[in-house]
């Protein structure tokens, strides 16, 4: 079926969540809906309110720009425009934004009449930046232990928070993380090469089968995970990627408040050693 004639066969009214006809049509290529419009409303807003925040910053150097999260001292309370207050308004924003894209993902699925993979994946990004901006401020008891909003100043909360705990790589969901990270990498590059090897040729060759594929894996290590396997498999390890990093956060703080290489003493502390 032509892309065309297929489009003319799905873009049609129906499969909302909420709002009914409402919104329910295409601009361009953008599915357009409830959830596109509030998705809109959040960025648009977010984004002027951080145009806004760093107007009162003392930079318009892309790099340093920085929205700072309200001072500890404010708690969990609402905080003045310029002392955080922003950062909590962009916070809403960004949550809302997200949340809306999920949402309008999931709509494009049922409009297509698919499962709802991508939306259930795309949470797991979204359950990581909550749980650093709302469940572990909440959590700690002031939103001031959110990450500050800037490209360099994110990236000092992170050091600075790792170094608060001495040794972050002593967190054990922290290695967990970086491990599935690690692993889907390479799991996407087996696979990504294969489905090369196989479906892309070398002029003059045939291009090969799914037997091609499991045979070179059997040929290689043994056994082949199959063409829905690998699939499944992604899947799995990139959630757990983003599962495993909202834990170590939401983990360090709230739940472990020594340095993470203390953890381990539960080792040294074991019956077996005296
Ligand atoms: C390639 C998809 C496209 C997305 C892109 C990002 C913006 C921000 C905003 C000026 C893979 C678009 C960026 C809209 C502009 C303003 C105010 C996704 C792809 C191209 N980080 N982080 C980056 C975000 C956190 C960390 C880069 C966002 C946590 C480290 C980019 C969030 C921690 C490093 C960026 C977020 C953390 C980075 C490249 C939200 C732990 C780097 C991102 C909403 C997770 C790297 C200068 C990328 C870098 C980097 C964006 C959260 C750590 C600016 C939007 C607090 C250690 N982060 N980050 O390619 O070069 O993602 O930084 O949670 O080294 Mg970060
Ligand atoms: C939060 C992003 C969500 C994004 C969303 C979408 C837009 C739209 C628009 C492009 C989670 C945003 C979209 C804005 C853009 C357009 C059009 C993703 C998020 C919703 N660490 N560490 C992690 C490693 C060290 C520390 C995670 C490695 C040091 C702290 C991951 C190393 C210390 C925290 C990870 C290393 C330290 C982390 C990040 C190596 C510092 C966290 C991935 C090799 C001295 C963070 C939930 C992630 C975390 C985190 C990897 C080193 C501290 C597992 C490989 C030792 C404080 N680290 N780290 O979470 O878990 O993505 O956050 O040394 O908070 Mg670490
Ligand atoms: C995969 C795959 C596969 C494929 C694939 C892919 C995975 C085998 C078949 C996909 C993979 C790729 C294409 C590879 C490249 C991708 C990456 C490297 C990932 C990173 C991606 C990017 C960096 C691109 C990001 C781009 C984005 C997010 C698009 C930006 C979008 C917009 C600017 C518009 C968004 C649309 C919205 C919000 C909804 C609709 C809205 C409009 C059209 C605008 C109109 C607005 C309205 C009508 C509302 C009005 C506004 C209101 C009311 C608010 C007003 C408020 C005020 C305050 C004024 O496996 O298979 O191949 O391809």
């Amino acid at each position: 079926m032509s892309l065309l004639s297929f489009e003319k066969k799905y873009r049609v009214r129906g499969g909302t969540l909420i709002g009914g006809d409402l919104f329910d049509f295409w601009v361009g290529p953008f599915y357009v809906g409830f959830f596109g419009v509030s998705t809109a409303f959040f960025t648009i807003l977010g984004t002027a309110l951080i145009l806004i925040g760093a107007s009162m910053g003392d930079t318009w150097n892309v790099w340093q720009i920085n929205i700072a999260p309200p001072d500890l001292s404010y708690g969990l309370g609402v905080a003045p425009l310029d002392e955080g207050g922003l950062w909590q308004l962009i916070t809403i924003c960004a949550t809302g934004a997200f949340g809306s894209w999920a949402l309008r993902q999931v709509e494009i699925s049922r409009k297509l009449g698919m499962g709802l993979h991508i939306p259930f994946a795309f949470s797991f990004a979204v359950l990581a930046y909550v749980t650093l901006v709302i469940i572990r401020p909440v959590l700690l008891g002031a939103w001031g232990h959110g990450f500050p909003y800037g490209i360099l100043s994110h990236l000092d909360w992170v050091s600075n928070v790792g170094y608060q705990f001495l040794h972050f790589h002593y967190n054990p969901a922290h290695m967990i993380a970086i491990t599935f990270f690690f692993t889907t990498a390479m799991a996407l590059s087996m696979h990504g090469s294969l489905i090369l090897m196989a479906s892309d040729p070398a002029e003059g060759e045939k291009v090969k089968t799914g037997e091609h594929e499991n045979t070179f894996f059997r040929d290689d290590i043994g056994y082949s995970i199959g063409a829905l396997g690998i699939h499944r498999l992604g899947l799995f390890l990139a959630l757990s990627a983003a599962w495993w990093s909202a834990l170590c956060i939401v983990l360090s703080g709230p739940f472990w408040t020594k340095g993470w290489p203390e953890w381990w003493n539960w080792w040294l502390e074991l019956p077996i050693w005296n």
